[in-house]
């Protein structure tokens, strides 16, 4: 198993890399109000994982900045998404809302509500 993950997982670093869609530019005011309403926000991934690198794209093709955690190689980050979020399965966004944290699991599910979120966010400041 092993040999077909490992160069599968390569292909999919170098995809990224090569067609990662450009980062979308809001103007200054808009972006600083995106930045701040995604401060809470907390992307959990593997880095070859492609259900994370259609989420990453998402984000990208928004102009939104989400912090990144590495549940793979990081066992804190991973024992985090774990005991918190329930189980091992990336992506998942993990939302803090005043004193508790929303665990959202399924990257169609992630990427609505960042397109909601994002629109919601951009329209106010128009
Ligand atoms: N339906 C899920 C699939 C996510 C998925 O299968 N993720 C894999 C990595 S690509 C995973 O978390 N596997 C758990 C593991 O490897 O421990 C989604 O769209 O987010």
């Amino acid at each position: 198993m092993k040999f077909i993950r490992w160069p599968l997982a390569k292909i999919i670093l170098l995809v990224d890399f090569f067609f990662k869609p450009q980062t979308q530019k809001h103007p200054p005011k808009i972006q600083k109000k995106l930045d701040t309403a995604f401060l809470d926000y907390t992307l959990y991934e593997f880095k070859a994982c492609p259900f994370c690198v259609k989420v990453r794209w998402a984000a990208r093709r928004l102009g939104i900045n989400l912090k990144i955690k590495d549940a793979k190689n990081n066992l804190k980050d991973k024992e985090t998404l774990l005991k918190q979020g329930g189980k091992i399965q990336v992506p998942c966004l993990a939302i803090k809302e005043s004193d508790s944290i929303f665990w959202l699991y399924e990257s169609s599910d992630i990427i609505k509500h960042l397109q909601e979120k994002t629109k919601e966010e951009s329209s106010f400041s128009i």
